[in-house]
């Protein structure tokens, strides 16, 4: 955050202040279309699990930053905001965690698999760690393809603990791919705290396959963006893969209806409080307030957001179910 100025739309130093808007414009649209899309969970409007990534949008917003409609992303059960970071639309989101025919994936998926090929996302996955090898798939066919794009693998803290981590890094390793593996560390699996289920540093399990890692503050979106870019042009310059854990904290719960079937608190209102003082979009705020951004200009921002935000849920609920004929129909053919 070391060049921000107002007025200034020419890249300062590393970003131009349009881009540090649309960081933040990004991180308001995640949070915006989880908190009603939590709301709607509650009023009993969405069918299936519902996992929200509040908290955790610096990470997705950071990475995809760098990745166009041609590069590919696979993600995990709390994928919405890596959808939306990518440009997936707000309104095909919605109709695809309602069950709607409008749906990224004509309501078929759900909240677990909001996906958009188009755009280059592979999709959510109920499968923890199941984005993994299909991201390895996805780089190895772009390194046979001979271009220079790339493939990111988002997973949790938990998924850092399936066997296929190891697959995915050997295979990578050795031929080079054009990988990204982004563990986004919330430091909690469903309600398991991460000490007392995965041993050692997760970043550190790269080493012994000589890929390059680093453990990042999640919660900072430059930070994170920056870490991507050094990942990403490694891999379009084809040196291979990269590996990123990023410290972040989810702020609800593991999945929204939680409450009513877990006896006992999980996490103390202590931790949740002092990771909320730690939550990427008002720090993000208060920075680019820092740095001459008119509170106004952010207030605005995030007013159009939540009308666009408001509109798009309205919009999603109204639209129709698929027909029941299209439980046979396949979406890719
Ligand atoms: C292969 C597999 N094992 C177990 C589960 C059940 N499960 C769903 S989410 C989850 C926790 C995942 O934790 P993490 O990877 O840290 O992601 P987070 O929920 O924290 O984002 C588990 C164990 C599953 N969906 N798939
Ligand atoms: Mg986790």
């Amino acid at each position: 955050m070391s060049c921000i100025r107002q007025g200034d739309d020419e890249a300062c130093g590393e970003l131009s202040l349009d881009q540090l808007l649309s960081f933040h414009r990004a991180m308001l649209l995640i949070r915006a279309m989880e908190e009603r899309l939590g709301e709607l969970v509650a009023a009993g409007e969405v069918p299936g699990a519902v996992h929200l990534s509040i908290g955790q949008e610096a990470v997705a917003v950071g990475v995809c930053a760098h990745l166009s409609d041609d590069d590919w992303i696979a993600s995990t059960h709390r994928g919405h905001g890596h959808f939306l970071a990518k440009g997936g639309s707000p309104s095909a989101m919605a109709s695809e965690v309602l069950g709607r025919a409008s749906g990224s994936c004509g309501g078929k998926g759900g909240s677990m698999h909001v996906a958009d090929i188009e755009r280059g996302m592979l999709g959510a996955n109920g499968i923890v760690g199941g984005g993994i090898g299909i991201a390895v798939g996805a780089a190895w066919s772009m390194q046979l393809a001979g271009n220079d794009r790339v493939a990111v693998a988002f997973f949790g803290d938990g998924g850092a603990n399936q066997g296929v981590v190891a697959e995915a890094l050997n295979l990578a390793a050795l031929w080079k791919l054009p990988l990204l593996l982004v563990c986004e560390n919330n430091g909690y699996s469903e309600f398991s705290r991460s000490d007392a289920v995965t041993a050692g540093g997760i970043a550190e399990r790269a080493h012994p396959f000589g890929v390059p890692s680093v453990r990042i503050d999640g919660n900072d979106v430059v930070q994170v963006w920056r870490a991507a870019r050094e990942a990403v042009g490694r891999s379009r310059r084809g040196e291979g893969p990269t590996f990123i854990e990023a410290l972040t904290y989810r702020h609800r719960g593991h999945v929204e209806t939680e409450k009513s079937f877990l006896s006992r608190a999980y996490r103390t209102d202590d931790e949740v409080e002092q990771w909320q003082a730690r939550d990427p979009i008002p720090r993000f705020a208060a920075q680019l307030a820092e740095r001459g951004v008119e509170r106004a200009k952010l207030a605005e921002l995030a007013e159009s957001v939540d009308a666009e935000v408001a509109r798009v849920w309205i919009d999603a609920i109204a639209r129709p179910e698929p027909d029941r004929r299209a439980a046979f129909s396949q979406m890719i053919d």
